[in-house]
């Protein structure tokens, strides 16, 4: 037996999703048109909001918060969550897909707007990719097209109330059109960069595109 019964479990996991990645699970090979249809091919509608995480859940004081933002920027940031929140923030509703094959429609978010952000830290022309660093170690990156959308937000309210700790409160990143992996839970760092880093599940088989509609689900 492993002297550590969480951390077996947490490997069983990232082992099983892993392997996913390798079989294609979930894989119709087919695409959908947004513009027809809600749901991407191969997901299902859930009504709750199940967690999913590298299964540590990491405490995050809510006064001791900073997020930062640096790399290829004009200004470096370091924003405490009222500092944050007064860049200006928005209301938005969106779906979420995960890639574990469940939807679930109409999320009520509040939160600052990525574009908010970009503007704020003077992201110059060079940068290209963005690379989301969280308090649990995980990482994931997009490239700046994909961030830079007016649905992309860093959300700390979802249906009128603080995002609890399991689903990465106090702030997240919400990048509503890609799947849920792209949509860092405890944010703590927001790199800029020219060139592309790929993340934790990208390093393990996991699309670097993501794009729930053209089923990007492992690359
Ligand atoms: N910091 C952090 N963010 C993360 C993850 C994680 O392990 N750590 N998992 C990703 C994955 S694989 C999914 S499916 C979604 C799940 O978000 P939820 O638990 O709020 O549903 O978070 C994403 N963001
Ligand atoms: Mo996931």
């Amino acid at each position: 037996m492993p002297d550590d019964p969480d951390a077996a479990k947490r490997d069983k996991l990232l082992a099983r999703k892993a392997e996913w990645a390798e079989a294609g699970r979930g894989l119709t090979g087919t695409h959908a048109d947004p513009a027809r249809d809600r749901l991407p091919p191969g997901q299902h509608l859930t009504r709750d909001w199940p967690v999913l995480d590298l299964g540590e859940q990491p405490d995050v004081d809510v006064h001791a918060y900073r997020l930062h933002v640096d790399g290829t920027v004009e200004r470096r940031l370091e924003l405490s969550l009222p500092a944050l929140l007064a860049l200006g923030q928005t209301d938005s509703v969106s779906d979420m897909h995960c890639v574990t094959t469940w939807s679930r429609y109409d999320n009520h978010w509040r939160g600052v707007p990525a574009r908010t952000l970009i503007e704020a830290a003077g992201v110059l022309p060079d940068a290209r990719h963005v690379i989301l660093h969280s308090h649990d170690g995980y990482t994931t990156n997009m490239r700046l097209d994909q961030f830079d959308q007016p649905d992309v937000l860093l959300v700390h309210e979802w249906e009128g109330q603080p995002i609890t700790r399991q689903h990465g409160g106090p702030v997240r990143v919400l990048v509503p059109r890609l799947y849920l992996w792209k949509s860092a839970k405890w944010v703590r760092r927001i790199q800029f960069a020219p060139a592309d880093h790929k993340g934790f599940w990208e390093t393990r088989g996991y699309s670097n595109n993501a794009d729930p509609w053209a089923e990007e689900r492992y690359s």
